[in-house]
């Protein structure tokens, strides 16, 4: 019985890693702050495992060498100072070596001074709305089409056939590799959260405050994530779009978007 849990389990993650979309850990992502903040992740997992073999192993050690059948007899002492000092230093040694640097990313991650660009974000229910600082563009971004209609009760379309289900966007958020962009966060109704985990973001837009993030992307390429607070009946159907593109890409995008629908944009 256990036996076949286990292998159901074990065929489980085999099929899961073995599916690209789907992967047990967090992305390294695409930022050098997702990836320090990966590898803290992944040292301090590293250290749960350390203590998790040192202290299961001496438990079972114990209960296995001092058994009742081998005629061991209870120790009869209850109180070691020599005890209590050691298993208080040891977490606290730990806890420094792991928080130092946190700590340090922590700061680097809040420091959102001299952007390149600056993004206003602003949460809709069920939507986003981009407006560009320093450019004459803004725009509502929502759910794509072929996601919509597939989603609806009775449609009949079979959401595994549609790309990027739930996951895909009209008009998705663009920026330049390399540049440092700095989106400042808010909302129109009730509090979102704009979450894509390979920029290592997740930041709640709430309304009447500004919150201020930032990242910088080292690799061209698109990046989706999802609202991540709860904020109505449809959730689960605003998700965020980032196109990453060379600089060059980037400037010919902001000429078509200025072209386009500028007076539609400096409205809003
Ligand atoms: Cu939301």
């Amino acid at each position: 019985m256990i036996r076949k849990a286990f292998l159901s389990a074990l065929g489980l993650v085999a099929a899961s890693t073995a599916n690209a979309d789907w992967a047990l850990n967090m992305p390294k992502g695409v930022t050098e702050l997702s990836k320090e903040t990966y590898d803290l992740h992944m040292m301090v997992f590293w250290w749960c495992v350390a203590i998790g073999i040192v202290v299961f192993g001496v438990m079972i050690y114990s209960l296995f060498a001092h058994r009742k059948s081998k005629g061991v007899e209870p120790a009869k002492f209850s109180h070691s100072t020599f005890a209590e000092v050691t298993w208080t230093a040891i977490p606290c040694v730990i806890l420094l070596i792991m928080a130092v640097p946190a700590a340090e990313t922590m700061i680097k991650a809040e420091d959102s001074r001299n952007p390149d660009l600056s993004i206003v974000v602003t949460g809709y229910q069920w939507k986003w709305h981009y407006r560009y600082q320093d450019e004459d563009i803004a725009f509502y971004s929502s759910l794509a089409r072929p996601s919509l209609e597939a989603r609806l009760p009775n449609s009949g379309v079979d959401v595994y056939s549609v790309e990027n289900y739930l996951l895909e966007v009209d008009n998705p958020v663009v920026v330049p590799k390399g540049a440092k962009v700095r989106l400042l966060l808010t909302s129109n109704d009730v509090i979102h959260s704009w979450w894509v985990p390979e920029l290592a973001i997740k930041k709640d837009a709430v309304p009447g405050i500004v919150n201020e993030t930032w990242f910088q992307a080292e690799e061209v390429g698109t990046y989706r994530g999802q609202c991540t607070e709860l904020c109505g009946k449809d959730h689960g159907y605003m998700p965020v779009v980032v196109e990453v593109v060379e600089p060059d890409a980037y400037r010919a995008w902001i000429d078509t978007r200025q072209d386009g629908d500028t007076k539609f944009a400096s409205a809003q």
